[in-house]
């Protein structure tokens, strides 16, 4: 379940994360949200950290004012895992979750 994704395993994955995009490896998954205004911003990193710290997976990610740029990558397999999926996927919930 949290093993690395394989090459049959990845790309129908991937499909279903359209707005993320995947490093030429294989190992990382960015995505850009952009908010109105710095709270915005910052209220959505602070679920992200709610979400990641019960997960024990955590986010390598920037923030400049209202942009958030999100990496997920598990170092322990060296590439992607479900745990990057879900990651994906409930950040991508919890944007369109802010209306
Ligand atoms: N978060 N994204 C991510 N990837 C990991 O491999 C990871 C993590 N958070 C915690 C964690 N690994 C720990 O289990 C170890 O690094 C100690």
């Amino acid at each position: 379940m949290t093993g690395r994704l394989d090459d049959t395993e990845r790309p129908a994955l991937l499909a279903s994360l359209p707005d993320w995009a995947c490093d030429p490896a294989g190992t990382a998954l960015t995505r850009e949200f952009r908010f109105a205004d710095f709270q915005a911003a910052f209220g959505f990193m602070t679920r992200v950290a709610l979400w990641a710290e019960r997960h024990d997976h955590h986010p390598q990610w920037s923030n400049v004012y209202q942009r958030v740029t999100v990496t997920w990558s598990s170092h322990d397999v060296q590439g992607l895992s479900m745990r990057d999926i879900d990651a994906a996927r409930h950040c991508d919930l919890l944007w369109a979750a802010q209306g």
